[in-house]
């Protein structure tokens, strides 16, 4: 985002002012702006410059912390909006950040968005071992059911496969779609691990979402 462009809450989260954040995400509703808009121009870019302070070495982990609550503020605003849309149901999401990963302000985003585009969404939140997933798929067994799965560090990517091997011993694989996301992911690594589709963005992976939930009628 060019410097002229940077709203005020872009600042407030790259500068971890939470407090701001919160009502400068109000503004941004009352001035008419949709919840998705907010989150695509400025909360995700903020993040993303957080992200390049910290490479950079003028950000540590206090600070992303800091960034990472003001993220959280703007987006309890925009999470019952992203919610609320009401439509026919899709089928079931069961979503987590893998093992040994506590990012989960993407993840958090994609459940939103995902109940929002009508899937029921069951967040087993963040570090979830593929045993928690597996035992979740079965609790749900003969649903639509999508595992989506979230990582944000290259040393965790690996539990994406692991999950989806444990699917396959337990005999659940064939009755399960499997999703994966998260900034080190590809798709490259998707196809690799055998996940069913990936991708790079919250908004993208309702098409795809709902793309998958209708092979099941197929
Ligand atoms: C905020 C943050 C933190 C916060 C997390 C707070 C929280 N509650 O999530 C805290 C401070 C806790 C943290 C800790 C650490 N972090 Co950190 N963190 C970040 C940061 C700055 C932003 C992540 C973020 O929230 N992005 C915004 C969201 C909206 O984007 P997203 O997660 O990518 O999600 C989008 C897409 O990827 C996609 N998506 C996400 N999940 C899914 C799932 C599915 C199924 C689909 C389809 C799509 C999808 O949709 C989302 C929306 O569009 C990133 C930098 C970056 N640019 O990514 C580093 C980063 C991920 N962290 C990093 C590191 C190294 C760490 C620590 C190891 C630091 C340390 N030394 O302690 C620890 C690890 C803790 C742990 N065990 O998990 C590195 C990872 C490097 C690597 N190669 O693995 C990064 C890249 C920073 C860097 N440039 O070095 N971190």
């Amino acid at each position: 985002m060019a410097e002229e462009e940077k709203s005020e809450l872009y600042q407030a989260i790259v500068d971890g002012d939470f407090d701001v954040a919160g009502e400068e995400a109000q503004t941004l509703v009352d001035n008419g702006l949709s919840p998705t808009e907010i989150l695509d121009n400025h909360v995700i870019p903020a993040m993303g410059e957080v992200g390049d302070l910290f490479e950079e070495g003028e950000y540590f982990v206090p600070e992303l912390l800091m960034a990472a609550k003001a993220a959280q503020e703007a987006m309890a605003i925009l999470n019952p909006m992203l919610k609320q849309a009401g439509v026919e149901r899709q089928g079931v999401v069961v979503i987590g950040t893998v093992k040994g990963d506590m990012h989960d302000i993407g993840k958090n985003l994609v459940a939103a968005t995902l109940e929002g585009a009508g899937f029921e969404v069951v967040d087993l939140g963040c570090n979830v071992a593929p045993e928690k997933f597996v035992e979740t798929v079965r609790e749900r067994a003969g649903e639509k059911l999508l595992v989506c799965m979230s990582a944000l560090l290259t040393t965790t990517m690996p539990q994406m496969k692991a999950t989806i091997d444990l699917l396959a011993s337990e005999g659940l694989r064939d009755k399960v779609k499997t999703l994966v996301g998260g900034a080190p992911v590809t798709q490259a690594f998707a196809t690799q691990i055998g996940a069913d589709g990936y991708s790079e963005s919250a908004n993208e992976c309702v098409a795809l979402a709902r793309e998958l939930a209708a092979s099941w009628a197929a």
